[in-house]
């Protein structure tokens, strides 16, 4: 530890404070997270470890890096890359709309982070704005990169598991959470970001203003069949069979998803539409999300950043 000076807080995480820091040898300013875990005096699960080491193999521009991972005192410090601002301080910040151009990036950096993950068989399982982190933009070898998008935190929660509270007692978010999740399933697959990145998506086109806040699991999913209709045995086989379930008033769709998203043209809200289906098996992947004609008109400076 005696290699990084601590700088400020940075963020307030599921697992630990964030800080920035600084390499005392490269001068390389790096974001610091000390990992608490349940029980400190246990030290940390070898099996915890052992998945966290994979993590650093995760390279990606979309991906936030994990540098190094400290393990001493039975405590974990993950060195990550540093970047400028998290989503939702950046919807914080905000006074007016984000452009469209803008959230048209953010979201295809975004599914191409999760494509990548996908594709190494990681999942996020907790995407939601305050891990998704953003440089803003910058003059690099004489071109103008337009905000950059990277997502934080992946792989954690296979190795730590999603605690009810935040180490800080803060609870954790069901806002981005798929149905099939909040109906208990506990078989996960890469649907499961699908959702998050539909419920982030409608956030960005809406400038930060969350699609489905709900207070607690019961009115999250009234919320989710309000706006999409309760699930039956035809659009959803089986999901009276999870074990939480329990049935709710029948919603009809609501005539259009034009209502809550009203800057996203036509395009933007079939692709909206495909990431939220309560069906987690008819949800999009981000392969066939980035394939969606919404990107076509994605500038190739954004495709090939
Ligand atoms: C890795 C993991 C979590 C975080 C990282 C890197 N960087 C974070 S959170 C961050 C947060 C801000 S700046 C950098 S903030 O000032 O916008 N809260």
């Amino acid at each position: 530890m005696q290699k990084y000076e601590k700088l400020e807080k940075i963020g307030e995480g599921t697992y630990g404070t964030v800080f920035k820091a600084k390499n005392r040898e490269t001068l390389e300013i790096v974001a610091l997270k000390r990992v608490r875990l349940d029980d400190e005096d246990e030290g940390v699960p070898s099996s915890a470890l052992r998945e966290i080491c994979l993590l650093k193999e995760l390279k990606h521009k979309n991906i936030v890096r994990l540098y190094d991972v400290l393990h001493s005192d039975k405590k974990l410090t993950l060195v990550f890359e540093h970047c400028d601002q998290d989503l939702k301080k950046y919807f914080d910040s905000l006074n007016g709309d984000i452009d469209p151009d803008v959230v048209k990036s953010f979201m295809f950096q975004l599914l191409r982070g999760l494509a990548f993950c996908h594709g190494h068989n990681v999942l996020h399982r907790d995407l939601k704005p305050q891990n998704l982190l953003i440089n803003k933009p910058t003059m690099m070898q004489h071109k103008i990169v337009n905000g950059e998008l990277k997502l934080a935190d992946f792989g954690l929660a296979r190795a730590f598991g999603i605690p009810v509270k935040c180490y800080s007692a803060e609870v954790v978010t069901l806002w981005y959470r798929p149905p099939d999740v909040l109906f208990g399933a506990k078989l996960y697959n890469t649907s499961i970001d699908m959702w998050s990145a539909g419920c982030i998506f409608a956030e960005l086109a809406n400038s930060g203003r969350p699609l489905f806040p709900g207070s607690d699991v019961e009115d999250q999913l009234k919320r989710i069949f309000k706006l999409l209709g309760t699930p039956t045995e035809d659009t959803w086989p089986g999901h009276n069979q999870l074990p939480d379930y329990k049935p709710f008033p029948v919603y009809h769709p609501t005539a259009s998803i034009a209502q809550v998203v009203p800057k996203l043209g036509g395009k933007g809200r079939d692709l909206l539409q495909r990431l939220l289906n309560c069906n987690p098996n008819h949800r999009l992947s981000s392969e066939e999300a980035m394939a969606h004609s919404y990107f076509n008109d994605l500038p190739p400076a954004i495709r090939n950043l």
